[in-house]
């Protein structure tokens, strides 16, 4: 009989997890660390390793509830290396396995360190496949082999098909695949947003909090209020909560933006799915019975699947068949360094503000604010990729690199030149005054193009693409554009021009802008 040691990390927190599916609570041993080097690698944002580390706790207390043999290394207990491998190394000491048994990680970064733990510690590793996840890597390669673009659109259909949701037949339901043109409303007048999941802190997140306020208190972000689920069964009800409350509506408002009203009509289930405590297939399920029962229209419930069986995948299946090269991408040559703005969220452009405001307050943005507003910024304004990646792998709760990297990199960034999006999400300051009421809060004049009280996004959009012509100009996606920019005047170019070096300036120089 074979004696294992069953490793389990921070965002593989689930009973169903591979690694513990031929358990023998007779002769194997669970660990579960808190560890140093993974808190503080980069500075996670406080209210992310609350989070972890009490969704931790609470699964090591679950698992010994169920019956299983656990070991559970708290970051101040003496004995802590702080590192995975020092924790692992310790806890074969202690019981002499065979083999170590643990589920992939999310990161590729983990994965090379537990590479070495076979040679390292002479035992043998045995690291198993992540079913958590609905596409293998071998599907996801065999997929984009010999493919000249990895469209999601294409990928989702597959995925939709397989697994049987929302398809009539061979067909998909409602006769269209996406629905997407229905979901772009802005959100005016006095829409009732209903109000989100709350979970107290119980006596574990209690002693949590305290701990990570002493131990991190330069890391950004705040820790109060923290109302988020630690458990499998609350995470449960966030979902209920918000098939019942918010799914009818998400489609419709999926790309709007409200002053003051952080989460919409959002799920906020993004960290439940990512650290185990949610199944994406049940997420899906539960969002396509609300509709079979009549309970929420098809362009919400296709977007809301959409996110999780197309994006959600296909974001992961690009991670792991790019990388390790995939992190040091940076196509366009941005090398601005991020503002220091991004930290404290003291900038005149209010819809920037709003939007780092409520990341510091909640861990959480949602997805267009990420996207067209702090990521658009990031793209117009030729921040460089390793800092503005580090900077959303640190402030999201739901942040971990295998999802944050290509979403960085390939979505906002366009540093992979395409492999993810088509065309860079570059968007003038009309977009964000459609889809918000952001504008009408701000210093700037969304209407002015030029000047000292020009919004900025609106020059430095035709600055971006005028300085990125010759990467960019053959992207059959912006032909239209390139074609008004040339039949733009030299007065109207020198204006663009000398605007943006201007905010560039103000911005380099560390000025209020
Ligand atoms: P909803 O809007 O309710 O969507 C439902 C679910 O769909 C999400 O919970 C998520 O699991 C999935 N989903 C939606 N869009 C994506 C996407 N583009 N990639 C992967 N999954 C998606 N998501 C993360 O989980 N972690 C990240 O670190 C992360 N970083 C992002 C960085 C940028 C620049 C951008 C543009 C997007 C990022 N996203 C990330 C995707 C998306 O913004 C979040 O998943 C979403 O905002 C989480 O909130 P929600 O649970 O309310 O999502
Ligand atoms: C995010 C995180 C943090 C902050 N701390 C820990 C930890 O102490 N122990 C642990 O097992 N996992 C932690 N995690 C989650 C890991 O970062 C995640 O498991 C890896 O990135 C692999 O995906
Ligand atoms: Fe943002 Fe420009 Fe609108 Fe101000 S005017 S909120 S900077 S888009």
């Amino acid at each position: 009989m074979t004696k294992n040691l069953i490793v389990i990390l921070g965002d593989q927190l689930n009973l169903k997890i591979s690694s513990l599916k031929n358990f023998d609570p007779k002769e194997d041993n669970i660990l579960l660390c808190e560890v140093l080097e993974e808190a503080s690698y980069v500075k996670h944002h406080k209210k992310k390793i609350v989070f972890i580390f009490s969704a931790m706790r609470h699964f090591g207390d679950l698992l010994e509830q169920s019956g299983f043999s656990v070991s559970y290394i708290k970051l101040n207990d003496p004995a802590n290396t702080g590192s995975f491998f020092g924790e692992v190394e310790r806890a074969a000491n202690k019981y002499s396995p065979d083999k170590i048994i643990i589920t992939e990680p999310g990161e590729y970064r983990v994965l090379e360190d537990i590479r070495e733990w076979e040679s390292n510690l002479h035992i043998t590793v045995e690291i198993l496949a992540d079913d958590r996840f609905l596409t293998s890597h071998d599907e996801f390669s065999n997929w984009a082999a010999g493919r000249k673009e990895l469209r999601m659109e294409y990928f989702y259909r597959i995925v939709r098909k397989k697994y049987n949701i929302l398809m009539d037949g061979e067909k998909p339901e409602g006769g269209k695949w996406n629905y997407d043109n229905e979901n772009r409303k802005p959100l005016k007048g006095n829409l009732v947003i209903p109000k989100i999941f709350l979970s107290e802190p119980d006596t574990i997140t209690k002693e949590v909090i305290s701990l990570i306020s002493e131990r991190f208190s330069d890391h950004f972000g705040d820790i109060d209020p923290f109302h988020y689920a630690v458990t499998r069964a609350q995470a449960l009800q966030a979902l209920k909560k918000f098939v019942e409350e918010r799914l009818e509506k998400f489609g419709d408002y999926q790309d709007a933006m409200v002053q003051g009203e952080p989460w919409l009509f959002h799920s906020h289930i993004g960290l439940y799915l990512n650290s185990g405590l949610l199944l994406p297939l049940e997420c899906v399920k539960y969002a396509q019975q609300a509709y079979q029962q009549g309970n929420a229209p098809l362009n919400s419930v296709e977007g809301f699947i959409r996110q999780i069986i197309g994006w959600r995948e296909y974001i992961r299946g690009i991670y792991w068949l790019k990388m390790p090269q995939y992190k040091r991408q940076n196509f366009l040559g941005a090398e601005r360094k991020l503002p220091d703005f991004f930290w404290d969220g003291d900038t005149k452009m209010n819809c920037l503000k709003q939007c780092i405001k409520e990341t510091k307050t909640n861990a959480y943005a949602h997805h267009i604010q990420r996207l067209m507003v702090l990521g658009n910024f990031s793209l117009i304004a030729g921040l460089k990729p390793e800092e503005v990646n580090e900077w959303y792998l640190i402030v999201y709760i739901d942040a971990f690199e295998w999802v944050e990297l290509p979403n960085v990199t390939g979505m906002i960034l366009f540093a992979d030149g395409g492999i993810l999006a088509s065309k860079p999400y570059a968007a003038s300051g009309a977009y964000i005054n459609r889809m918000s009421d952001y504008c009408k809060n701000c210093d700037y004049k969304v209407s002015k193009k030029n000047g000292e009280d020009a919004c900025p996004f609106n020059y430095l959009y035709w600055n971006f693409l005028l300085s990125n012509k010759d990467k960019l100009k053959k992207n059959h996606r912006l032909s239209l554009i390139y074609k008004s920019l040339e039949r733009m005047d030299d007065a109207k170019i020198n204006s663009i021009q000398s605007d943006s070096i201007k905010f560039f300036k103000s911005l380099d120089d560390g000025l209020n802008v």
